[in-house]
């Protein structure tokens, strides 16, 4: 049997960063890792995740975006290394679009500085996209890259260097919520402490089955990127990261290539009209492919591939065929906001899931929140709006 303060339940994107803050303050924790920091089993990989700060999901984003670009710059300057690259952000729709409308929303309520770009504007600035001539641009300098492996990697060795203990290969089969000392099980051994914070990502409702239905269902989904060959290198400078509204409601994005010049990886983040959301979901959700987490989300096939040419016919300078291509898991709430914190019947416990697919910027800034709810029991950042108890009559 294991005791210590705070029990972190998942190493990945949001956990890593949790047990890092932990550490950091002096708290004795443990981290529980099924598979390896870094790993590519669940939703903190494939090399690359935008920041952006114009927020087009909601413009009450926009405090925890930047505390979260303050929270990387902690960890960058602890770990010295790089984990996230400035590059700027174009988002591209037709006006009324939630890319456009959503982002120049966020921007004007915070004096956020961003450029609206006209189709001629575009085609001087920004070649690489092809836009029609009802679609427009905003460009804000205040985004970039995170490099999620990296970061996840940097949280767990800083985390370990400040005394944390990292348990790594080792699946947690059971956590007992209690207000005083909540338990977390590996098989036979038990872990008891006096909380326990749970971040397992697409496993959340395996753990906690409770969760499943709250706020309408939290459901994972497959979606699929693939890494297209760059024929033309346009510019010789670093493009930015992209994220594009069709007029089908379908929503794909992109990133400068992060190889040298060779590729450029795309994914599709909504799909548009044939998967429309179900009634009573939030207009623009959609609903993908279920996933079950312990199986993996369904491989890459000749369609994905298909139907993600289709959409780099969009791009000047890239061939149509994915060099590689692969599928990943969204953990889905139903107003495709966050969960944070704590819930009435789970005692002892904080949670950080439900990302919805636009989570992994937010890291830095969840992790430090999450430390503070399992220490203080409250935080001063701004994560009023993911409260697990919103959906409650
Ligand atoms: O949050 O910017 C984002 C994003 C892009 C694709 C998926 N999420």
């Amino acid at each position: 049997r294991l005791d210590t303060d705070t029990v972190v339940v998942g190493l990945g994107a949001m956990g890593s960063q949790a047990l890092w803050r932990l550490a950091r303050n002096g708290v004795d924790a443990i981290g529980v890792e099924r598979f390896s920091p870094g790993h590519d089993r669940g939703s903190s990989h494939g090399e690359s995740r935008i920041i952006r700060t114009a927020y087009l999901e909601g413009s009450e984003y926009v405090p925890l975006v930047r505390a979260a670009w303050r929270a990387w710059d902690e960890l960058q300057e602890a770990a010295g290394t790089e984990l996230v690259v400035r590059t700027g952000a174009l988002m591209l729709g037709r006006p009324e679009s939630p890319a456009i409308a959503g982002s120049v929303t966020a921007a004007e309520r915070h004096g956020l500085s961003y450029a609206r770009l006209s189709p001629a504007d575009l085609a001087e600035r920004h070649p690489r996209h092809r836009v029609r001539h009802d679609e427009e641009g905003v460009f804000e300098e205040a985004a970039g890259v995170v490099l999620p492996e990296r970061a996840v990697l940097a949280a767990v060795n800083e985390a370990r260097r400040a005394g944390a203990r990292v348990l790594t290969g080792r699946t947690v089969t059971r956590i007992e919520p209690d207000p005083d000392r909540p338990r977390v099980w590996i098989g036979d051994t038990e872990i008891r402490a006096r909380r326990v914070i749970v971040t397992v990502g697409a496993w959340l409702t395996r753990l906690l089955p409770g969760l499943a239905d709250l706020g309408g269902g939290i459901r994972v989904e497959r979606r699929v990127l693939g890494w297209f060959p760059i024929t033309d290198p346009l510019s010789a400078s670093l493009e930015p990261v992209f994220a594009r509204d069709e007029a089908d409601g379908t929503l794909w994005y992109g990133f400068p290539s992060m190889d040298g010049g060779r590729t450029l990886k795309i994914g599709i983040h909504a799909e548009g009209p044939e998967t429309r959301a179900p009634e009573g979901r939030r207009p623009g959700s959609q609903w993908g492919e279920p996933v079950d987490p312990d199986i993996g989300p369904r491989p890459p096939d000749a369609a994905d591939a298909r139907r993600l040419g289709a959409l780099v016919a969009g791009l000047r300078g890239v061939a149509p065929t994915p060099e590689r291509t692969v599928s990943c898991m969204y953990t889905m709430t139903s107003d495709e906001h966050f969960l944070i914190g704590r819930h009435d019947e789970l005692p002892g416990l904080v949670l950080a899931g439900g990302f919805s697919g636009h989570g992994f910027k937010f890291a830095s800034a969840v992790g430090e929140a999450l430390a503070d709810l399992a220490g203080e029991g409250r935080t001063d950042l701004p994560i009023g709006m993911f409260d697990p108890h919103r959906w409650d009559g």
